[in-house]
């Protein structure tokens, strides 16, 4: 099947492309195409002309020529570069369509690229990654993934896998000759080395995780504690209303803030206290809500109002920051309590804090350049079974257990490494990474 999208975003640009691969990608076009007959013209070849429709020409346009498999689906493909207009864009791709093509489904075109092994799976997922990315190093992250950095990691100890569990499984044939194929001092070396490599990767996901998908950060605090003004001095934007009286911020406002390569979405939220006011009471159930999710929470304390004792044991185990604000009120306020001081409104300490907030999610961790970083929770658990797995085989080794047994392990371990990579499919599966992508990619 042919199938076609247009692959920019909709909406008025100098160009808009429309992708069409398939089987009948260079024909379809050709017949609705006037200038040169793109049947006879080159690979990897772009050609002026004509998208017409009987005798209506709809646009003056460039056709690029791609036969499969060296393109990115794997298939022919023409991309038609149009005017960037939504209605000819939408013209030119409903004439395609008139000619043969189908519509492409979300993802479609990276999905036949990894069937037909142009990527492997996280590969394609990291196409997506790159669309979405917000952040420096998740388009970083997303990149190295693209290269198949994971995958090629991954490929290394898969391999080492499947000889352990070829000779393992050989062993089994000759069982009554009573033979040992696989040393089983090599074996547990074998065990010990590839399960250090899978933790050394399972250790990257925090990091992975806060990359891809960024910070959600929790600016609360009792009313007036100075939570909108904070938000506005991050970001360096007007974005929340502040003003003396308690009780401003009724609902829970977002706005995005980089910083140290890591993408925070602050969310500045409704002061917490108990209100009679209906909507303000809703406001603070979302900001409630809003803490349940938090990756990292500033609770700001107003350090000329009474203490709140109990606050650091309410938010227990989570990343927290007690920051007392307006120092600039009370220079020689106690600063005991809190874990540091700054004046939201003259910006003094802004920057201790900043430094304050990437250490509280890192930790000691680093984001390198160039290392592989897991980003995406399927690679995770994907790894994690893997790590199981040959964990039960290496307790299953001590023991002394018999060779089929291993097998079984060693056996479920592949897989588990297999649907990282896209060797092991389903339906389901591909259904569940493809449909995250827009149509046309
Ligand atoms: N002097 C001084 N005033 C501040 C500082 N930070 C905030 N304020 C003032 O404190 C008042 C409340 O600030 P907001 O940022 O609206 O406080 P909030 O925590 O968002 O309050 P609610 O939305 O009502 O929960 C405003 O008058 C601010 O100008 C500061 O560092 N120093
Ligand atoms: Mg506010």
């Amino acid at each position: 099947m042919t199938i076609a999208a247009i692959a920019t975003p909709l909406g008025e640009g100098g160009i808009a492309v429309i992708r069409v691969s398939g089987p009948e990608a260079v024909g379809i076009s050709a017949t609705v195409f006037r200038g040169k007959d793109l049947n006879t013209v080159p690979s990897h070849t772009a050609h002026f002309g004509r998208i017409v429709k009987g005798d209506e020409v709809i646009d003056e346009v460039v056709a690029t020529v791609f036969r499969g498999p060296r393109s990115y689906t794997g298939e022919d493909t023409v991309e038609i570069s149009c005017h960037g207009g939504v209605l000819v864009t939408q013209r030119v791709l409903e004439t395609v369509l008139g000619a043969g093509a189908v519509p492409a489904r979300a993802g479609e075109f990276t999905e036949r690229a990894f069937l037909n092994g142009k990527l492997d799976l996280a590969q394609a997922e990291a196409v997506a990654d790159l669309i979405h990315a917000r952040s420096l190093t998740a388009t970083r992250a997303a990149v190295q993934q693209l290269e198949g950095r994971l995958g090629a990691h991954v490929a290394r100890f898969r391999q080492a896998v499947i000889d352990m569990t070829a000779l393992v499984e050989l062993e089994l044939d000759f069982i009554e000759e009573d033979v040992e194929f696989a040393s089983r001092d090599q074996l547990r070396r074998l065990l010990d080395e590839v399960t250090a490599e899978l933790d050394t990767l399972l250790a990257t996901y925090e990091t992975g995780r806060l990359v891809k998908h960024g910070v959600r950060t929790v600016i609360a605090g009792l009313p007036n504690a100075g939570k909108s003004t904070l938000l506005n001095a991050l970001t360096g934007r007007d974005r929340a209303i502040v003003s003396a009286t308690a009780g401003t911020t009724r609902d829970v406002i977002d706005a995005d803030w980089s910083h140290g390569g890591l993408l925070f979405t602050l969310t500045d939220t409704a002061g917490l206290r108990h209100t009679e006011d209906a909507i303000e009471a809703e406001g603070v159930r979302r900001s409630h809500a809003a803490l349940e999710g938090a990756d990292l929470i500033v609770y700001l304390h107003d350090v000329v109002a009474p203490p709140e004792p109990d606050v650091r044991a309410r938010y227990a185990g989570r990343p927290f920051l007690l920051v007392g604000n307006k120092t600039d009120l009370a220079p020689r306020a106690d600063r005991t309590p809190y874990d540091l001081c700054i004046s939201a409104k003259s910006g003094t300490d802004l920057e201790t804090l900043k430094a304050a907030m990437l250490r509280a999610v890192l930790g000691e961790r680093r984001i390198e350049p160039g290392g592989v970083l897991v980003t995406a929770s399927r690679h995770r658990d994907a790894l994690a079974k893997t790590r199981e797995h040959l964990s039960a085989a290496r307790t299953a080794l001590e023991a002394g257990t018999t060779g089929d047994f291993l097998a079984i392990d060693l056996r479920a371990a592949l897989h588990h490494l297999g649907r990282l990579t896209g060797s092991i499919t389903t339906e389901d599966l591909l259904d569940s990474i493809f449909s995250r992508f827009c149509i046309g990619k």
